[in-house]
C-alpha cells in the first residue's frame, strides 16, 4: 500500500470534485479507483465496503470513508484547513454548505428530464447570480486561483475532472438508481 488516500468513484466530478480539490490544496497525492459498471458497485457493497451502500468512498489512515461532508472535513481537520477555533469553522461549514446547495442543483442538472432543462437552467442561473456568486466575490476567486497547491491543479494534466458530457451522463445513469 501506498500510505496515499485512495479515491473509489465513478470517473467525473460529481460528489468527489471537491474531495479531489481539497486535497490538491493540501497538496496530497492520492489514487483513484473508477467504477465503472453497476456490477462493480454491487460487488463494493456485498463485500461492505460502504457504511450507506454509496459513494464517494476515500480510503484514508486506514478508514473506509464515506459521506462527501465527512470526508471533507476529516482531510480539512488533518490538514489544517479547517479554521483556528470554532466560529472561523462555522464560517467554513456555512460557505461550504451554501456551496453545497449550489453544486447540489448543478450536479442533478445533466440527469433533469429534457422538458424541465430549460426551467432547470432558468432556475440555476437566477440563484447562482443573485445568492450564490456575491458571496464567493471575484477576490476571493483570484485569491484561491493562485495558491500555488490550486494553480497547480487548475493546470492541464491534473487529476481535475471535464464538465459531465453524454458518455458521463450514460454511466451514472447505469451504476445509479436516480430518483
Ligand atoms: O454526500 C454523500 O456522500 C451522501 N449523503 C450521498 C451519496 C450519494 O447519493 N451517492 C450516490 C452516487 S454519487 N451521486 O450523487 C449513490 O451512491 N447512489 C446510489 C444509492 O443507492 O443511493
Amino acid at each position: 500500500m501506498s500510505g496515499k488516500p485512495r479515491l473509489i468513484y465513478i470517473n467525473g466530478r460529481g460528489r468527489m470534485e471537491p474531495v479531489r480539490w481539497l486535497l490538491a490544496a493540501a497538496g496530497v497525492e492520492f489514487e483513484e479507483k473508477f467504477v465503472e459498471t453497476r456490477e462493480q458497485l454491487e460487488k463494493l457493497v456485498k463485500d461492505g465496503e460502504l457504511l450507506f451502500q454509496q459513494l464517494p468512498m476515500v480510503e484514508i489512515d486506514g478508514v473506509k470513508m464515506v459521506q462527501t461532508r465527512a470526508i471533507l472535513s476529516y482531510i480539512a481537520g488533518k490538514y489544517n484547513l479547517y479554521g483556528k477555533d470554532l466560529k472561523e469553522r462555522a464560517w467554513i461549514d456555512m460557505y461550504v454548505e451554501g456551496i453545497t446547495d449550489l453544486m447540489q442543483m448543478v450536479m442533478m442538472f445533466p440527469f433533469s428530464p429534457a422538458e424541465a432543462k430549460a426551467k432547470n437552467l432558468a432556475s440555476i442561473e437566477e440563484k447562482a447570480t443573485k445568492r450564490y456568486f456575491p458571496v464567493f466575490e471575484k477576490a476571493f476567486k483570484t485569491k484561491m486561483s493562485n495558491m500555488p497547491t490550486i494553480k497547480k491543479f487548475l493546470q492541464p494534466g491534473s487529476a481535475r475532472k471535464p464538465p459531465p458530457d453524454e458518455n458521463y451522463v450514460a454511466t451514472v445513469v447505469s451504476i445509479f438508481d436516480l430518483n
